[in-house]
């Protein structure tokens, strides 16, 4: 076709929201050992001993701390994981996922 218009079209590409992030949020109980809650840090949010303990202390006197953000399913699959290491120690440990505003 002599006449079609090659040219690629402007101003038409719609604006893609990025996808809003979710916050995990750790909640402060009175049974979990502090031990316990800064391994899970560790183990499931790759926290060193130090950022751990601070983020434990800080749900501990605040009742919650925001632990990390991340893409939705992922924050969801942490936080899931996080809540069934502690349900198989016997630990009512609770994580929760919230998007960022
Ligand atoms: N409050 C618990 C205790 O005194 C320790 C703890 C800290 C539990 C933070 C949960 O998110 C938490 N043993």
């Amino acid at each position: 076709m002599p006449d079609t218009d090659l040219k690629p079209k402007t101003g038409t590409k719609p604006k893609l929201e990025r996808p809003r992030m979710h916050k995990v949020i750790l909640i402060n109980d009175d049974y979990t050992p502090r031990e316990f809650v800064v391994m899970v840090l560790e183990a499931e949010f790759g926290m060193n001993e130090a950022t751990a303990g601070r983020v434990m202390l800080t749900a501990h006197q605040k009742g919650s701390a925001v632990i990390a953000v991340y893409q939705r399913d992922i924050a969801e699959t942490k936080a899931t994981r996080a809540v069934d290491m502690a349900k198989k120690f016997g630990f009512p440990l609770m994580f929760t996922t919230e998007p960022e505003e």
